[in-house]
């Protein structure tokens, strides 16, 4: 693997996740493959789980990590070609990636859309402009559109606790007071659509995902409709595409309670978190036995080391 930009850097996604599975009972076994190598992780935004799990990742293969907060801890960056520069941008990404490409052997980046201007986020402008001034691998740890690391995580966890070979998946739209980015639902539906699994998305009218993404998922608007029989629900919010970057309305009824998860089919449920709770999760879904949010949260270092050792492999 070259770079780590989405599922189409990804030979077989199916395979992959199993390869996470494996990597999870013996994660030590390839802690020299990375010796003397260097992975530097850029954050352009906040992050948890992505900042820890890619560190841990990295190490448990022998690599050593730098982590920047891209613009705060840095330099504000510019990535307009030809920008007179006198405003607030102090360093330009053309010297700015160039120089950090000469201290990474794998660089991975973090850099949210901007929800305003719908043409650049989906043309992944920030993510290009880093590709285009590097000369190592790239892994993407959340773009403008998509959440790969996230989405590997998603299908191994399912594949983990899996009952069926072909479960009825439901990506679920949940209410946020913030408006989110679409990138875990595209990707999470992306990557759904490129597993052996019933996928179903639902969410309220005006919240369509761009056909890229969504493919040949079965849209349902009703949420209690689409949760029947379903053996895992994937619950996350995201702003609208067609409205780009608005929420269309409170919809407090589609919070994901106990209730509801009464009528699937002793459904798991999942999230890739943060979730706000009570306002997007109900309390008695998070801290039910049948949420794997915690395990998912866990099963993100495998899937990390799973894709770092596939770059490494063709260093
Ligand atoms: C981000 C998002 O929705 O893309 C990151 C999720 C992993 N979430 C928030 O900003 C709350
Ligand atoms: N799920 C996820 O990517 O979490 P962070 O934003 O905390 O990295």
């Amino acid at each position: 693997m070259k770079n780590f930009l989405n599922i189409h850097d990804v030979v077989n996604a199916e395979q992959l996740a199993q390869e996470a599975i494996a990597i999870k009972q013996q994660k030590f076994a390839n802690k020299s493959i990375g010796k003397d190598k260097t992975m530097v992780l850029l954050f352009l935004n906040s992050s948890l789980r992505t900042r820890i799990s890619t560190q841990k990742a990295a190490h448990n293969l022998g690599m050593q990590t730098i982590v920047l907060n891209l613009g705060q801890d840095s330099w504000q960056m510019e990535y307009e070609d030809g920008a007179v520069m006198n405003g607030t941008t102090a360093e330009h990404i053309k010297e700015g990636a160039a120089v950090i490409s000469e201290y990474a052997d794998i660089i991975g980046i973090r850099a949210f859309p901007t929800l305003t201007d719908r043409e650049k986020d989906y043309s992944e402008y920030v993510l290009h402009k880093f590709l285009e001034n590097v000369n190592v691998p790239v892994v993407n740890m959340e773009s403008a559109t998509v959440h790969p690391l996230q989405s590997l995580t998603d299908l191994m966890t399912i594949r983990e606790y899996s009952k069926k070979e072909k479960p009825k998946v439901v990506l679920s739209w949940a209410p946020h007071i913030k408006p989110l980015p679409q990138c875990v639902a595209n990707s999470f539906a992306e990557w759904m659509n490129h597993a052996d699994v019933e996928f179903v998305i639902t969410h309220p009218k005006g919240y369509e995902l761009n056909e890229k993404f969504s493919g040949n998922a079965h849209i349902e608007y009703m949420q209690d409709k689409a949760f029947e029989n379903a053996d895992f629900i994937y619950a996350k919010n995201w702003s609208a595409y067609d409205s780009y970057g608005k929420i269309l309305g409170d919809n407090p009824d589609w919070m994901i309670t106990d209730k509801k998860m009464q009528l699937t089919n002793h459904a798991n449920f999942m999230h890739c978190l943060p979730t706000r709770r009570n306002l997007e999760i109900a309390d008695d879904v998070l801290d039910s036995a049948y949420s794997l949010v915690i395990k998912q949260a866990a099963n993100r270092e495998y899937a990390a080391q799973a894709v770092l050792k596939k770059i490494l492999e063709n260093l």
